[in-house]
């Protein structure tokens, strides 16, 4: 919608080859991410798990593996020590220093001077000479917090063929969404001649009133451009150093600025890409990948999404009999992890984490199962996310009385959705 510029998949078999390892990219994974709470109690957003088996970032990383991104700096900042601890398990082994690959986690205390990162610009400019040192032609700004698949290859042979010193990443959404992004005015060549950080009335596309540019907050710069701007940013005393706020706006007076159209790569149906910001937003994410067709498939072999893979067992299912009752292990329109023992109890429309254990008689819907997390006999569980570790006690309701859920001091949200956070104690109902 709105967009003129075509782009098609085939056009990266023309790519020069050697571009992307001419490329450094910085990863934005500082997102303290206060809506996703309790989730992110002790964790950063990127680090959320989702999908069972996978961390918010593994998109991203996954799609720079995919598009033959091999040096990449993680910017981290707000409680990184479980997002360090994947990066560590997961990814390092996917990089050969000796070729010149790397991605280095970088912590806020690698600084110039003595201030915490102020805002994205800022992050970056912090680490101006770990960039410099690799002499890049092109510098891709990303952000660890976003789902969907991109090659992005395509978007800097784009930034490339415009003669482009920036090309952000753009699409679709409807102006009342439009809000909480940078919405983007383009010309007929998709050079851009307006950008408004979270505009509270923003601008629609020249095409449908109904429709705004957003920025997905990804950039491509060309380096020596970057680093002026950047250097200019850092001495001004009215900027709040971020590139939606700043950086980009500025450059639009004076410079080249496109917006790069993102689109399905096989052009099937419209392209999936969600920052899950909100705890409904994010459940209603993993939720898709349960459905039978869904949006953002995990099943592509074509792009493959990996994260870390611990040592388990396979997961089992025990279907039994115990007097004159029976209990089946079963599970539906569901996905379970590794280690997970279905021992009796059944399962719609969930994700289930590694090592759970879901007992005799217990019921599971449309819930999501961090790691570990145990459920005892006969209770039943809708609608929740449970946080790694967590025990439901037998004979315990959780989603099905939202005044009792608060009671027990549960997160639950407009909707009805309930939340246990990690090392929290449940009471079965029998005991509130
Ligand atoms: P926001 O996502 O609201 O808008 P911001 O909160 O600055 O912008 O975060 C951008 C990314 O950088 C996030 O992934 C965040 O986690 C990370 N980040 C923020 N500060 C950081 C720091 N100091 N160190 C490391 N990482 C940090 C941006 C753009 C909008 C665009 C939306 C799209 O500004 O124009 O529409 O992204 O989601
Ligand atoms: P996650 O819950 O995101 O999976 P991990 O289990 O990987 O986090 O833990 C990462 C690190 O953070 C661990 O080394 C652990 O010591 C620490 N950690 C995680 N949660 C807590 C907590 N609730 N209290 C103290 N430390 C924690």
């Amino acid at each position: 919608a709105g967009f003129r510029f075509e782009v098609r998949s085939e056009s990266c078999e023309m790519m020069d080859p050697d571009m992307m390892q001419r490329t450094v990219t910085v990863i934005l994974a500082g997102g303290r991410g206060s809506r996703l709470e309790p989730l992110t109690r002790d964790r950063a957003k990127p680090a959320v798990p989702i999908g069972g088996s996978y961390r918010i970032i593994d998109f991203v990383l996954s799609n720079c593996l995919n598009s033959g991104m091999r040096r990449l700096l993680l910017l981290t900042q707000y409680k990184a020590q479980s997002l360090d601890r994947h990066i560590q398990l997961a990814w390092t082994n996917y990089f050969c220093r000796e070729l010149g690959e790397f991605i280095d986690v970088v912590p806020p205390q690698q600084r110039i001077d003595d201030n915490w990162y102020q805002g994205t610009a800022d992050a970056v400019y912090q680490n101006i000479y770990a960039i410099e040192r690799e002499m890049p032609e092109h510098v891709v700004i990303l952000a660890g917090d976003h789902l969907y698949k991109m090659n992005y290859h395509t978007m800097v042979d784009f930034h490339h063929r415009t003669g482009a010193d920036i090309t952000v990443g753009a699409l679709p959404v409807s102006r009342d969404e439009a809000r909480q992004f940078g919405v983007m005015q383009a010309d007929v060549d998709n050079r851009l001649i307006e950008f408004e950080e979270k505009p509270e009335n923003p601008k629609p596309t020249l095409e449908n009133p109904d429709v705004c540019l957003a920025s997905m907050g990804i950039y491509v710069f060309n380096t020596r451009f970057l680093f002026e701007r950047l250097c200019d940013d850092a001495t001004d005393p009215n900027s709040s150093h971020d590139f939606g706020k700043n950086i980009i706006p500025a450059a639009i007076k004076d410079s080249n600025v496109f917006a790069f159209p993102f689109t399905d790569e096989n052009r099937k149906r419209e392209a999936y890409w969600r920052d899950v910001g909100t705890l409904d937003a994010y459940y209603e994410a993993n939720m898709d990948l349960v459905t039978v067709d869904p949006q953002l498939n995990l099943y592509d072999a074509e792009w493959p999404i990996r994260s870390f893979r611990p040592q388990l067992p396979p997961p089992k299912f025990v279907f039994g009999s115990e007097g004159r009752s029976s209990r089946r292990g079963v599970a539906l329109d569901s996905i379970i992890c590794q280690g997970a023992i279905l021992s009796g109890g059944s399962v719609m429309r969930s994700i289930i984490g590694a090592g759970c254990r879901v007992n005799s008689y217990s019921q599971i819907e449309d819930s999501i199962l961090f790691d570990n997390v145990e459920v005892g006999r006969h209770s039943r569980i809708r609608r929740a996310i449970i946080d790694k570790g967590v025990r439901i006690p037998p004979e315990t309701e959780i989603g099905y009385d939202p005044v009792l859920d608060a009671a027990r001091g549960l997160t639950v949200t407009d909707s009805g959705l309930v939340v246990i956070a990690r090392g929290e104690l449940i009471q079965a109902n029998n005991s509130v």
